[in-house]
């Protein structure tokens, strides 16, 4: 629809966004999806409110980066941090992945997507972790989009662990420290086999990275927007994937 209404109205109007070029979408998209609570509470209801708001949001990015043909989508759904939340919300919030498994998983697996999760299973609750691992289970055969839910996950926590792997090998005699290499830390991360994100996207205006993949992101391109990730649309996640785009082609003309 955009194409035609460019061809009649020329190429540069302001009025019309520019068109994905279909041939740079980014391999891996990462998501920090912040400002749930704010927007219930903007609206005068609860937070939890809004992270229920923010689930039908996971569903309509997951979607839209389908049909992009992006291969990894990393989303930010609960932090290591989280758990000083009030004992109430984070219950609530253990809730949500066996809630939006029930709803969703059977289309996820019609449109041939993989789910995995990045974190620490071990302080999550059982009812939790075993909706994710049937979830991870079903899809693992999956050709298509790699859904990665970052779930109980820090950064700090992942590369200390990182660290300390690799200390035992150098300790056993089997690594020199001279020989440690980029690689050797990215194979001990918790995204070992994942590529690193191509683009990060955060939501609500905060400009900040949270503990979120600090080691993944060192080369990444970062796209930030006021909108609150309950409101965040297609449409938005286009704009941040233009963006990428624009930024791409001034990179290659230098
Ligand atoms: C959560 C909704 C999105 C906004 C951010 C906070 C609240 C989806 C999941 C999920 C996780 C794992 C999984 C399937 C779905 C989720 C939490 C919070 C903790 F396998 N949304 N969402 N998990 N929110």
């Amino acid at each position: 629809m955009f194409q035609r209404l460019r061809a009649f109205f020329g190429k540069t109007s302001a009025l019309l966004p520019q068109a994905l070029d279909t041939d740079n979408i980014p391999q891996h998209i990462a998501i920090i999806m912040d400002g749930n609570g704010r927007w219930a509470k903007n609206r005068g209801l609860p937070r939890i409110a809004g992270h229920h708001s923010g689930m039908k949001t996971v569903k309509r990015i997951t979607m839209a980066a389908d049909r992009l043909g992006v291969k990894y989508l990393t989303l930010y759904a609960f932090s290591t941090e989280n758990w000083k939340r009030p004992k109430a919300e984070v219950e609530f919030l253990m809730k949500l992945p066996q809630q939006f498994l029930s709803i969703e998983l059977k289309e996820l697996i019609e449109n041939n997507v993989q789910v995995r999760m990045m974190g620490y299973k071990e302080d999550l609750p059982s009812h939790t972790l075993e909706a994710v691992e049937e979830a991870v289970r079903q899809t693992a055969g999956n050709t298509g989009l790699v859904l990665n839910f970052a779930l109980n996950y820090g950064s700090r926590k992942e590369m200390i662990g990182a660290v300390r792997q690799i200390s035992e090998a150098v300790q056993a005699g089997r690594l020199a420290p001279q020989d440690i290499e980029d690689s050797h830390l990215a194979e001990h991360l918790l995204s070992a086999g994942i590529p690193d994100p191509d683009l990060l996207i955060r939501t609500s205006g905060e400009l900040r990275l949270s503990n979120f993949m600090l080691w993944q992101l060192a080369y990444s391109e970062m796209w930030f927007t006021d909108v609150y990730w309950p409101e965040f649309t297609e449409e938005h996640f286009h704009d941040a994937v233009r963006e990428y785009q624009r930024r791409a082609r001034r990179y290659g003309g230098l």
